[in-house]
């Protein structure tokens, strides 16, 4: 402000907030029963007001409206036949959302609370995110409201069927390549190969997360919960300090919080505390991590057997307490919305000094403004799990070449990948004067890029 009036920047800003207010609202109005596509549409626009006042060009192109409408939603129904003889019947999804910069690239959840809210708010995390690893990757994210808990590998293998059957005609190497998140990991991901290899006559690099034996990249197992504590331990590098020797509170005990605990315990943390959906151990002495590998890996079973196996672990029933045990670092790895406003002040008055989101979207609006009030340093979700994506990226990369990288090839470049991350969102939140703030780096620095894209492919 000059003289009591708002400088030409300052309404510049004020013009822009408008343009982007008025994005969400009427994205809330057309879609009144998708809150967590409004959550994340939410934190990422407001996030970018500073971008859009520089880019008038933007409101000109309805560049917003353009970025939060999905280029195509396919949804189709999944029949299947259980153990039993009964016909059931499920919903399938997939969401392409953005090709800008790549194919559409994200991965398949099953699980019952899957809807297109679900679907969609994950999709417009992906396009940031995949935008963020610097390969060229679009946006997209598919999945199905099957539960495959308790389910026999028959059925599974049904239902998988059934589910690329309908989605087949849809993706390929080159337009979209789907992958695993919450309830599918390698097994699924081999049904799925499996009947699309048989439906396309095509043996291409269509779904990443394949297995060793059939054009799967080394690492890509790992890579979710490797990249996660590569871009944690970039942070406290930056900071003078160092995993080893802290504190660690993991959410899950899937995919990406098992090789989040392993690649911390390797650095020397002590892991005190995972769980699954029913509740959570927490073990003084460390996380004995083969026991929870035997667990949920090998046998599929309930997080709750750990306590039964190993002296001294406790287990709790129920999810929401493992935020009141006192931590240096929390990694929220299993689902959205895991940690609200209470559970981030809970952490704070603990003691917490760094978060790392392994899962989409676990922290709440309300929390990320606990974590940033208190000067927590927080490792937003689209860029602390790219990892998985980029590795995917680099299966793909070994599927177009007809070779295989080692692990050591493949994990140097998730391990840079991650780093480059890091500085991207940095440099972003920096150079608009939030310097620490990674929500806004992460999304400033993820759609500048995209931005660009579409830009340069006119009105499509
Ligand atoms: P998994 O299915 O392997 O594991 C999910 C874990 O989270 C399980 O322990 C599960 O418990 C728990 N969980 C799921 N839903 C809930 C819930 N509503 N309440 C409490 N616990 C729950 O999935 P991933 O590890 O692959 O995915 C975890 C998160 O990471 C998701 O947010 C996913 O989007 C994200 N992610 C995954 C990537 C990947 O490469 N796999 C990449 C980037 C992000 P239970 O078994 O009881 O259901
Ligand atoms: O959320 C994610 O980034 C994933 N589930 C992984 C996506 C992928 O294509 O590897």
């Amino acid at each position: 402000m000059v003289g009591g009036k708002p400088s030409r920047g300052a309404r510049a800003k004020e013009k822009q907030v408008q343009y982007i207010q008025a994005v969400l609202s009427d994205l809330k109005q057309k879609h009144p029963h998708e809150p967590e596509f409004h959550q994340a549409a939410e934190e990422i626009l407001l996030s970018l007001a500073p971008v859009v006042a520089q880019h008038p060009e933007y409101e000109a192109a309805a560049l917003l409206e353009r970025f939060v409408e999905p280029e195509r939603v396919v949804m189709f129904r999944v029949p299947w036949v259980d153990d039993a003889g009964k016909v059931r019947v499920n919903r399938g999804y997939r969401v392409q959302f953005n090709s800008a910069i790549g194919p559409y690239k994200g991965g398949l959840r099953f699980h019952p609370s899957v809807n297109l809210s679900v679907i969609k708010f994950l999709g417009l995390e992906q396009i940031l995110k995949n935008s963020l690893t610097g390969l060229p990757i679009g946006g997209g994210k598919g999945g199905a409201d099957f539960d495959p808990k308790g389910k026999s590998d028959g059925e599974i293998m049904r239902f998988c069927q059934s589910f690329m059957t309908g989605l087949f005609r849809h993706i390929g190497q080159d337009t979209d390549v789907p992958a695993g998140d919450i309830g599918v990991g390698g097994r699924e991901i081999g049904y799925l190969f499996g009947q699309y290899k048989r439906l396309q006559n095509e043996h291409t690099g269509v779904l990443t997360g394949r297995g060793l034996s059939y054009g799967g990249s080394l690492v890509r197992t790992e890579a979710t919960g490797y990249g996660l504590i590569y871009m944690v331990e970039e942070a406290m590098r930056r900071r003078g300090e160092g995993l080893a020797g802290k504190t660690v509170v993991i959410s899950g005990a899937g995919n990406v919080a098992i090789y989040a605990c392993e690649k911390a315990q390797a650095l020397g943390a002590k892991v005190v505390a995972m769980y699954d959906s029913d509740g959570y151990i927490y073990d003084k002495s460390g996380i004995r991590l083969e026991v929870v590998k035997q667990i949920k890996e090998a046998e599929r079973g309930r997080i709750k057997a750990y306590a039964e196996r190993v002296a001294g672990a406790e287990y709790h029933e129920g999810c929401g307490g493992v935020w009141a045990i006192p931590c240096d670092v929390a990694l929220p790895c299993a689902t959205q919305n895991e940690i609200g406003e209470a559970a981030a002040k809970l952490l704070v008055q603990n003691g917490v000094k760094y978060v790392g989101e392994g899962a989409n979207m676990p922290t709440t609006l309300a929390g990320i403004d606990v974590f940033r009030g208190a000067g927590v340093v927080f490792l937003p979700a689209k860029a602390a799990n790219a990892g998985g994506v980029a590795t995917s990226t680099l299966e793909m990369a070994q599927s177009s070449m007809r070779l295989y990288w080692s692990f050591e090839e493949v994990d140097a470049h998730l391990k840079k990948i991650m780093a480059e991350i890091y500085q991207r969102i940095d440099d972003a939140a920096a150079r608009y004067g939030k310097r620490g703030d990674y929500v806004a780096g992460a999304n400033i620095a993820g759609f500048e890029k995209v931005a660009a894209a579409m830009i340069a492919q006119g009105i499509v």
